[in-house]
């Protein structure tokens, strides 16, 4: 095979179906039999707009393959989980794992891109476990002199997910090379799908910028979530301050929400906090702020529940943001699952995006219902989740209850 892609999840599947539409040889990897068996059948695994289709025709026209083993190929790319461990610390070992199982399979003249998101430093420690596994082969390292028999690159994914096969092309991309030679192998196989541009720089600098694009949006969206919780404590609208103040010419606030989720700005700038503990303390407290956001609007929730004593709550979405079937990390399946403990037989669940209540709320007595259904039986609407499905809700609907907006959706 020409590529190997080592990870089929959200990035690692759309990229390797998108390679293979370009012409390359393709063979994903993943360490999950049911992931292999879905894919080879031309089926995917995850919802993403246009992967379906992506996946289907490469498997029809016999240039993508899943295997459970890493094959011989000219391009390595490492698409693998990078979770947080224990006490907010970044866990590299999946990424560690795919370097093992590349060592042995490896020949000169190859390249390994890493593309998960990673502390700044994993590349090299990709390198160092090649080096170890294959003294035969010289690895590129910062400072070498002479020549390396493979290339080594690190180049973020930076698309959001719902726009995942968009951005792939259309986004401009950050190439960093162990050393230069590294950056512009891999840049070939970029180049051949990539429309935006492809930008070079060292693998560390890489690696930092991938960081630094998630904490800065984290950063400023937890200046949206603090402005509304001051805004509580001093009786203003944050919605309407918040339109105001953008009227400004240098002023763009993001907007607040029930907390931040999904997989990439809730955890990525634990990773730059990981690097300079002492260092990053911005960054650090944005995360707090953040996570506490959800704590204080469970808090609110409760407030409207004591309020109306045997009153049921319909709380509008699960997903962490609009108009996608995203669980992960998400705010409001947190703040719904930490209601469940104490009253759920009071919780009528709207969420379009499932047929079933995820296990975290299955079985609690909280229920999955229709947004007709919450309107007619609740005394309580609380909006966790703007998705469009909810967005033709008028005052008439709402009328007599005590409705809490997270999102301001009812606003706009
Ligand atoms: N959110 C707010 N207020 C806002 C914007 C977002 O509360 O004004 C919340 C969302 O509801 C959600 C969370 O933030 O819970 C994150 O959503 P998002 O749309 O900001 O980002 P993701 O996680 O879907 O994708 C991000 C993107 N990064 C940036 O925009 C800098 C994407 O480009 C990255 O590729 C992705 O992370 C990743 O994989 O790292």
């Amino acid at each position: 095979h020409q590529v190997a892609v080592i990870g089929l999840g959200y990035i690692g599947l759309p990229t390797a179906a998108l390679l293979a539409s370009y012409g390359w040889s393709v063979c994903g990897v993943d360490v999950s039999p049911r992931v292999v068996e879905t894919v080879n059948a031309g089926g995917v695994h995850i919802e993403e707009r246009d992967l379906d289709r992506l996946v289907h025709d490469a498997i029809t026209a016999k240039t993508l393959v899943a295997s459970t083993e890493v094959p011989t190929a000219s391009f390595y790319m490492i698409a693998v989980p990078t979770p947080l461990g224990p006490d907010n610390a970044p866990d590299i070992s999946y990424v560690e794992a795919a370097a093992r199982a590349i060592a042995p399979r490896i020949l000169p003249g190859a390249c390994v891109i890493v593309e998960s998101t990673s502390p700044v430093g994993t590349t090299e420690r990709v390198a160092e476990i090649i080096a170890e596994l294959r003294p035969d082969i010289a690895v590129p390292c910062d400072g070498r002199t002479g020549d390396a028999d493979i290339a080594l690159a690190y180049c973020p994914e930076r698309v959001l997910p719902g726009r995942i096969v968009n951005e792939l092309v259309h986004n401009d991309r950050v190439i960093g090379g162990v050393t230069a030679a590294c950056a512009e192998r891999a840049a070939v196989l970029y180049t051949s799908f990539v429309k935006g541009d492809c930008l070079y720089t060292s693998a560390r600098v890489a690696e930092t910028v991938k960081l630094v694009e998630n904490s800065f949006r984290d950063v400023n969206i937890a200046f949206a979530n603090e402005l509304s919780m001051i805004a509580d404590t001093i009786g203003v609208d944050v919605w309407e301050v918040i339109r105001l103040a953008n009227r400004h010419p240098r002023v763009n606030i993001l907007q607040p929400g029930p907390g931040v989720g999904g997989h990439c700005i809730a955890v990525d700038p634990w990773f730059l906090v990981a690097g300079a503990p002492e260092a990053a303390r911005l960054v650090r407290t944005a995360r707090e702020v953040n996570d506490y956001k959800a704590v204080h609007t469970e808090g609110k929730i409760r407030a409207l529940l004591d309020a109306v004593p045997d009153g049921k709550v319909a709380l509008l979405g699960l997903a962490f943001k609009p108009d996608i079937d995203d669980f992960r990390e998400s705010p409001a399946l947190e703040i719904a699952e930490a209601l469940c403990l104490t009253h759920a037989s009071r919780i009528l669940v709207v969420e379009p995006f499932t047929e079933s209540l995820p296990a975290c709320l299955a079985g609690t007595g909280a229920r999955l219902v229709t947004l007709d259904a919450a309107l007619r039986e609740s005394e309580i609407v609380v909006v966790l989740v703007d998705h469009t499905a909810f967005k033709h809700l008028a005052p008439a609907d709402l009328t007599g209850k005590l409705v809490f907006d997270t999102r301001g959706m009812l606003r706009q």
